[in-house]
């Protein structure tokens, strides 16, 4: 039996290590990648993925960790991803003395990974992919995906999600501005955190009137509705993840946007489309590492080197490497 087949083995009767070294061995995209995902990759398909990205501060963990106790709570065996949290992501105070280690299955419901956002082969969304196909496959029902929501790459990440919940908080003026228009318009949950602070209904207004600047939700939009034919218009909701108020609400949004996905056809485009990405990132990787094996780096790092001195387009350089 190869090493990893008996690391599937060991994780599959859920051995927190062996979970652990699995999900690095996808993270990383080690050599034995390929062995774990032929085995893991047809188990997969039922978990559900939710993103939850937003500024820096405004509760996101705190959020994750109600919701992760709530789903916990129904019976769920919950997930949480945190993509470069600015702290190890520990549950805080909510989840408590449940959680002292980094990473471990609590009575086989609840499993914890941060990772870094750096240094994945095809990126961290791509990382990201793979690390929620293991814990997909090894029966996993919810997995939540946080990350702080500022850049493409953020807006990457949570692409990966079935539904993806931006949080923002009450008194962030014009800074709500600052908030990426390509996030607001991935996202199918709006979410004012903080509410037990003043200025939530202004937050929630200046939300709706952001949307209603944006270009999704047609019709369904101007009379409040939160689906309308093949459209969905994001609702905004109100929470405080500190007094763990609104958790429910957001849950049934969840889920809500989770039926309608699923019924329009949504969730088969958006798991296309990441199949697209993933298989499209590999090919890619196996195409330049072909050429690279066939007439070795050195013929590779000379055609760059002839384009960065002007003798060589990029693109007659392309024709050459693949032709010679
Ligand atoms: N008043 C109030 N404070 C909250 C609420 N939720 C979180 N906080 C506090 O806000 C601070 C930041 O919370 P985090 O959950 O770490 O926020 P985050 O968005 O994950 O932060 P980053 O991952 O660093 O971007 C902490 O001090 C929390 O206790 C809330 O609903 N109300
Ligand atoms: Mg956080």
């Amino acid at each position: 039996m190869s090493s990893a087949s008996d690391l599937l083995e060991r994780a599959r009767s859920g051995n927190t290590r062996s979970i652990a070294r699995l999900l690095t061995i996808v993270e990383n995209d080690e050599p034995d990648a390929a062995e774990v995902m032929r085995e893991l990759y047809p188990l997969t398909g039922t978990a559900r993925v939710v993103g939850v990205t937003g500024p820096p501060g405004g509760g996101k963990s705190t959020l994750v960790s109600r919701l992760a106790g709530a789903y916990r709570d129904r019976g769920d065996r919950v997930a949480v991803v945190a993509i470069d949290p600015s702290s190890p992501f520990t549950g805080g105070a909510i989840l408590g003395d449940r959680i002292r280690m980094r990473e471990r299955f609590l009575d086989q419901g609840l499993f914890i990974r941060s990772m870094a956002s750096r240094g994945h082969s095809g990126g961290v969304a791509r990382a990201t992919m793979r690390v929620v196909h293991i814990l997909d496959a090894l029966g996993v029902g919810t997995v939540l995906v946080e990350t702080v929501g500022v850049g493409q790459e953020e807006v990457e990440v949570v692409r990966v999600a079935d539904t993806v919940c931006l949080v923002t908080v009450p008194g962030l003026g014009d800074d709500i501005q600052a908030i990426k228009a390509g996030v607001l318009e991935i996202a199918d949950v709006l979410v004012v955190n903080k509410a037990d602070r003043p200025g939530a209904d202004e937050a929630v207004r200046d939300l709706a009137m952001m949307q209603s600047l944006g270009t999704r939700g047609g019709s369904g939009r101007q009379r409040g509705l939160e689906r309308e034919g093949s459209q969905w218009r994001a609702p905004i909701l109100r929470t405080s993840a500190f007094e763990n108020t609104g958790i429910a609400e957001l849950m049934a949004a969840i889920a809500r946007h989770g039926e309608w996905a699923r019924e329009s056809g949504e969730q088969d485009r958006r798991r296309r489309d990441a199949a697209r990405a993933e298989v499209e990132t590999l090919l890619r990787e196996a195409l330049v590492k072909q050429v690279t094996d066939r007439i070795g780096p050195a013929a590779v790092d000379a055609a760059i080197a002839r384009v960065a001195a002007r003798e060589l387009d990029p693109y007659a350089a392309v024709e050459g490497l693949l032709g010679a």
